[in-house]
């Protein structure tokens, strides 16, 4: 009997909706090639939804995804909802409250793509960021107080606990054993932040000496951003908090070509719940409905997502079929320089799987 799985699958708002279906065509396409099946759950959460009901996903929302073998999601956020509104409405909920605390977001100079840094190749641009996902600056703890008056005050409160911190510290440092560099780089800011960031660096200093073979390296986050530009070379697994590293992985893929390729995993590491699969990109809402958005990041996203399920094989056939696919001016998208609309690309993918 071949195997099954289960996906909740929400495509959101804005381009996730244009996406999420080419993402489904891409894993229908490899799971027939290596015998297993898909039955895609749809979950039609949103801000339209919000608009209608005036919630993004219903009370018990997380209850009916959590029973699946993934998720697998597209974009959050559109004009007329509050980003922040959007974004705890559906996204942050589902990351934390299925404990997704790895936010893992790889960064390739893929062969055929131009970097717009100058004489940057695929040898140069290969890294993974690993963004704390659950808790550091994305925090509910603060509030408004005087509000409306001149003595108004606004206080928002950063998390960092000694649970939390180790535990993402712990799961850079095992991804970059597993990888030929064998080097993490902390994100910090322990100069201007003065209690969570010196935290953070005295709990990746202790997470180091339990790993001696890997090589470590710690920036602060403003001289990081530049050395993302001017050396990314330097750069093997990134470990960062929430806010740093929610940066830093939409810069790593605007170094390395686009934001429309770049993948990202929320990962549940022990499997007690489902992970999350969802291009790194938003729901661009400029191009939305015109059917020229990039595919590849979700796509990419969806093969991390097979990787996760054990499907390995046909994960690495979708990340090759993806890079030939980009090879050629006409099958590549408008934020690549080509002039491919979605159902080109997805077709280029498609067509190059061997
Ligand atoms: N596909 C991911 C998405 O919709 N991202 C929108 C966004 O603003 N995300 C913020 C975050 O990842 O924390």
């Amino acid at each position: 009997m071949s195997t099954k799985y289960r996906i909740a699958t929400i495509p959101g708002d804005g381009i996730g909706k244009e996406v999420i279906p080419a993402g489904q065509r891409a894993v229908e396409a490899v799971a027939k090639r290596h015998g297993f099946t898909v039955e895609w759950d749809l979950f039609e959460w949103s801000c339209e939804r919000f608009a209608e009901t005036g919630r993004m996903m219903p009370k018990d929302g997380v209850a009916q995804v959590r029973d699946h073998d993934a998720l697998y999601l597209g974009a959050v956020g559109f004009p007329g909802v509050p980003d922040h509104v959007s974004l705890w409405g559906l996204l942050i909920p589902l990351r934390r409250e299925l404990d997704q605390y790895a936010n893992v977001r790889p960064v390739r100079l893929l062969r055929g793509v131009h970097s717009p840094l100058a004489g940057r190749t695929a040898d140069d641009i290969d890294f993974v960021v690993v963004r704390e996902n659950v808790e550091g600056e994305y925090s509910e703890v603060g509030g408004r107080v005087y509000t409306g008056t001149d003595r108004e005050m606004v206080v928002q409160e950063a998390v960092f606990t000694r649970h939390g911190v180790d535990r993402i510290m712990d799961f850079a440092f095992r991804l970059a054993e597993g990888r030929d560099r064998s080097h993490v780089t902390s994100a910090t800011k322990s100069n201007g932040i003065v209690h969570t960031m010196p935290y953070w660096d005295e709990r990746f200093e202790e997470a180091a000496s339990r790993y001696p073979t890997v090589e470590t390296a710690q920036f602060h986050i403003d001289i990081l951003t530049a050395h993302f530009v001017l050396h990314p070379d330097w750069f093997d697994v990134v470990v960062a908090s929430n806010l740093f590293g929610d940066i830093l992985s939409d810069l790593g893929p605007a170094v390395a070509g686009s934001i429309g390729i770049a993948p990202a995993a929320n990962i549940n590491p022990e499997r007690t719940f489902p992970s999350m699969f969802e291009p790194v990109h938003g729901s661009a809402p400029d191009i939305a409905g015109h059917g020229i958005a990039n595919p590849i990041g979700a796509i990419w996203s969806a093969a991390m997502m097979l990787d996760h399920l054990g499907q390995g094989e046909a994960a690495r056939e979708l990340e090759v079929a993806i890079e030939a696919s980009l090879e050629h001016e006409q099958t590549r998208t408008r934020d690549l320089g080509g002039s491919a609309d979605t159902s080109d690309a997805l077709e280029a993918v498609l067509g190059a799987l061997v």
